[in-house]
């Protein structure tokens, strides 16, 4: 289904730049030589300065030079700084939700999920600003006793990606301030405005608890300007989500100089749909994955592995689902599939569509540019879904676009194969009444990925748990549980206080 009704040109513009001031955004930080430019309508949405090479250098040695005071300040005051920030968030969730919906064409529902998930992060942040602890153990050696002690780690690098813009910033940089880290934020060059929002907020925090200005540098930097960023012995940890061919570059050259890489790189993410599955919710589950946020999400469900004998029954129904989606601009009521990022996005879909056919696929709904004459500048697509007759080479990459790819098994061995059987391990799900199968598919042989859901899709975590996969999604964790340890350093300490100096191991010496 369609909804004609894209925005009047300078209608987003305008809101935009209401947001912006009523965010607090310097205006000298709102000329220069970059556009910003909206999906939803292709227009440009204001300017910023774009920042060189020599400013990220500046931006690095501001983060080091505060870090030296920063990691002095007590834990739980560290805290907060980030408390402070999550009650601006909260009170300006609309105006930064504007700035997401604009630059990245989300709908307003899923907009304010995303400052809301930062919010979130706040919150468990605050809590964990007085629990940075370490374990007491029992020594082998009589009068001694050994501890563990984490310490604030350093520069924290932030690079971060184009569809989550603000929440990804904030699971780093929550965590990484309270801490006691400094964070340079590198943000995806299509969400500048998005960054001095949200920065804009964090300033006002620190400023307004005495926080020094220098903790949290922004640069508007692209690609190569961001260098210093992953090459700079200075930035202790570099984390980086985008795509596996990013994490290719970063890793090796953070690893060269012995920093530390925390990395969120592509997913591939299936779900398995078994005979016992409630179809409804299991529909509804699909749809919202795979096509919710025009399939732009790490997350996003990119593979339906379903069992042969309700593969006809369930492709029909989200076909039918798929002909009433409401895609248009996600400004508009109702709205629930916005544009796609780029038109290279869009090449890319139609790039993906024509090698699943070529490969034996058929494409049975969607997978169409629409509102093309409406808004000639953005790309709009109806969500495809396409049967394929095996695994092949396109259904094993991620295309970030929404295309769901639907394969059939005959028994849940066969299932938990095809789910493990690409190079990225992110997010995972089954649909079952069968226990056993349930189990089956979170334990230790059953998926491989960092996230296994039952019963939900594959997108729309909470920040509560650990964040991230493995294989080429990069290993690395954010939010959640312990993934505070990411930022920081641990030091072992052996504590004698015996009056005598007996050597482990039983070691006889001088
Ligand atoms: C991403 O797409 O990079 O689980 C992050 C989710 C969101 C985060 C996605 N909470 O879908």
């Amino acid at each position: 289904a369609l909804t004609g009704t894209i925005p009047a040109a300078g209608t987003l513009a305008a809101d935009v730049a209401a947001a912006l001031d009523a965010l607090g955004v310097d205006k000298a930080l709102l000329s220069g030589a970059h556009e910003c430019r909206s999906p939803i309508t292709g227009e440009v949405l204001a300017h910023t300065p774009e920042h060189t090479a020599a400013d990220v250098e500046a931006a690095i040695t501001t983060a080091a030079e505060t870090f030296l005071t920063w990691r002095d300040v007590p834990a739980p005051v560290r805290g907060q700084l980030i408390k402070r920030w999550g009650e601006l968030l909260t009170e300006h969730k609309e105006h930064l939700a504007t700035l997401v919906q604009a630059e990245v064409g989300k709908i307003r529902s899923e907009a304010l999920g995303e400052v809301q998930e930062m919010i979130d992060i706040c919150d468990l942040a605050v809590g964990q600003s007085r629990q940075l602890f370490g374990k007491t153990l029992p020594s082998e050696r009589p009068g001694h006793r050994l501890a563990e002690t984490w310490h604030p780690l350093g520069v924290v690098g932030v690079i971060s990606a184009f569809n989550f813009p603000v929440a990804v910033y904030a699971w780093n940089t929550a965590l990484a301030l309270v801490c006691g880290d400094t964070v340079v934020w590198k943000p995806a060059e299509t969400a500048y405005l998005c960054a001095l929002g949200t920065d804009a907020l964090l300033a006002k925090a620190a400023a307004e608890v005495g926080a020094p200005a220098g903790l949290h540098p922004l640069v508007l930097a692209d690609r190569v300007a961001g260098q210093a960023l992953v090459d700079d012995e200075r930035v202790a940890l570099v984390s980086a989500t985008g795509s596996v061919r990013m994490g290719r570059e970063v890793a090796p050259r953070v690893a060269a100089r012995f920093g530390r890489a925390l990395l969120e790189l592509g997913g591939n993410n299936a779900a398995i749909v078994a005979p016992s599955a409630d179809l409804d919710l299991a529909l509804r589950g699909i749809v919202f994955a795979a096509a919710g946020t025009a399939g732009q999400r790490c997350t996003t469900l990119r593979r339906l592995i379903v069992h042969r004998s309700i593969a006809d029954d369930l492709v029909k129904r989200i076909a039918a689902t798929y002909e009433g989606l409401p895609i248009g601009s996600p400004t508009a009521p109702g709205v629930l599939v916005g544009p796609l990022v780029s038109q290279a996005a869009y090449a890319a879909q139609q790039d993906a569509l024509e090698q699943a056919v070529a490969q034996g696929g058929e494409v049975v709904a969607g997978g169409k540019r629409v509102l093309a004459d409406e808004a000639p500048g953005a790309f709009y697509v109806e969500p495809a879904v396409v049967r394929m007759p095996a695994q092949t080479s396109v259904v094993q990459e991620e295309t970030f676009a929404p295309i769901v790819y639907v394969l059939t098994y005959d028994t849940f061995d066969e299932a938990i194969a095809l789910n493990n059987g690409v190079r990225q391990g992110l997010s995972s799900a089954v649909f079952t009444r069968d226990l056993e199968e349930a189990e089956r598919f979170l334990s230790a042989g059953g998926s491989d990925c960092g996230i296994a859901n039952v019963n939900i899709g594959t997108s729309g975590a909470e920040i509560g748990g650990a964040f991230g996969g493995e294989k080429e999604t990069g290993g690395g964790r954010e939010s959640g549980t312990d993934s505070w340890q990411a930022y920081m350093r641990r030091a072992t300490n052996t504590v004698n206080a015996s009056g005598q100096l007996p050597l482990a191991q039983g070691v006889e010496f001088v």
